[in-house]
């Protein structure tokens, strides 16, 4: 695969600021994985900045998703939607969209009800950290098809490639087909391999870590 200069850049800044980082980690799904991606470690201004110019290029650059509002889902959605329709409000694009996003508890005083921010109603793009099997991005749509509005396409900044548990297929491939709605990732697990590969040298070790977990648990494309 052939890195555009993008991601390169992308993956360099998620290293730079530990969010991308190698080891061993568990993760949700019980997998051991040679990497992890925390996007709470773009914890600055500059970084949340420049993070929601990465969304807001991906989104403006697919010239076919329409929608009204941005949704983050609690808790890690909610700053990276927050940067993003800065992001789009402040770029060459200058789109003043709306965006909300969910309490985890249900508030009975006051304003009352889960939802903050816009209404959510009308075409919902949501915008999360990281795809692996799928099950934060499921428990998403349910909240926005129970305020009677509609999923229209979901941005992360990490597409993990993995199948799940019972099909060949990744969480994002059969989340496409399932909602029939386009999934747009910064990165996927590809291009960190691939990033890896192009340095050389002392990644080489790395390397071989992440082929390995792709072999034991990557999708089949
Ligand atoms: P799924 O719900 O399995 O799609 O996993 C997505 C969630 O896993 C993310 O929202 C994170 O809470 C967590 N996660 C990461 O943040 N980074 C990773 O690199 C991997 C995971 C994970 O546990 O799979």
């Amino acid at each position: 695969m052939v890195l555009a200069q993008y991601q390169r850049e992308f993956i360099e800044f998620a290293i730079a600021n530990e969010v991308l980082t190698f080891g061993k980690f568990t993760l949700k799904s019980g997998r051991q994985s040679p990497y992890f991606f925390n996007a709470g470690k773009f914890n600055s201004g500059s970084a949340l900045a420049k993070l929601g110019r990465y969304y807001a290029e991906a989104i403006v650059a697919r010239k076919d998703l329409e929608y009204d509002v941005i949704f983050g889902p609690a808790y890690k959605g909610i700053p990276l939607a927050a940067s993003t329709v800065i992001g789009l409000a402040t770029g060459d694009s200058g789109l003043d969209v709306p965006y909300s996003f969910n309490r985890k508890e249900k508030k009975d005083h006051g304003e009352g009800g889960s939802i903050v921010g816009a209404e959510l109603k009308g075409k919902v793009l949501v915008v999360d950290d990281v795809i692996t099997a799928g099950t934060a991005i499921r428990e998403s749509v349910s909240i926005i098809q129970e305020a009677g509005a509609g999923l229209s396409g979901i941005v992360v900044a990490i597409d993990r490639q993995e199948r799940g548990k019972e099909s060949e297929l990744s969480a994002i491939q059969e989340i496409e087909s399932e909602y029939g709605v386009p999934v747009i990732a910064v990165v996927t697990l590809a291009s960190i391999v691939e990033y890896l590969r192009e340095k050389g040298g002392e990644h080489a070790a790395m390397l071989e870590a992440m082929e390995s977990y792709r072999i034991q648990y990557g999708a089949k494309y």
